[in-house]
């Protein structure tokens, strides 16, 4: 067996798919999609002018949630001890599922002053 060289890209090339799939529906429903396949409701949170849009989102345990990273720098999407996104470049994404309840204020840890907060329920 070979050892699967093309199973990072085959992961990076779904992860752009559910991106592309999100937006779209969340386009055409004006709310959180759901992919019935997985019975996972996903979330987008759209980074752009240095600030997070919604600022604060509500999801249920389990929800993913995508960070899209709309301005030509990175940013980084971070609740320390709970998640880090660690750098998302410009025009990338970072996906989260959300698995313990709580409220998590996170922060760019480039750019302090960027904050939004997780609210899982
Ligand atoms: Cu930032």
């Amino acid at each position: 067996m070979s050892p699967l060289p093309t199973r990072r890209d085959g992961r990076l090339r779904r992860q752009l798919i559910g991106v592309a799939l999100g937006l779209a529906s969340g386009l055409l429903s004006g709310g959180p999609s759901t992919i019935a396949a997985e019975k996972v409701a996903r979330h987008t949170v759209v980074i752009q002018g240095a600030a997070f849009e919604p600022e604060v989102i509500s999801v249920k345990r389990g929800d993913m949630i995508v960070w899209v990273n709309k301005d030509p720098y990175p940013h980084t999407v971070t609740a320390p001890g709970v998640f880090d996104s660690h750098s998302i470049v410009a025009g990338g994404s970072w996906r989260y599922t959300a698995r313990k309840a709580g409220e998590f204020p996170y922060a760019c840890t480039l750019h302090p002053n960027m904050k939004g907060t997780l609210r899982v329920e």
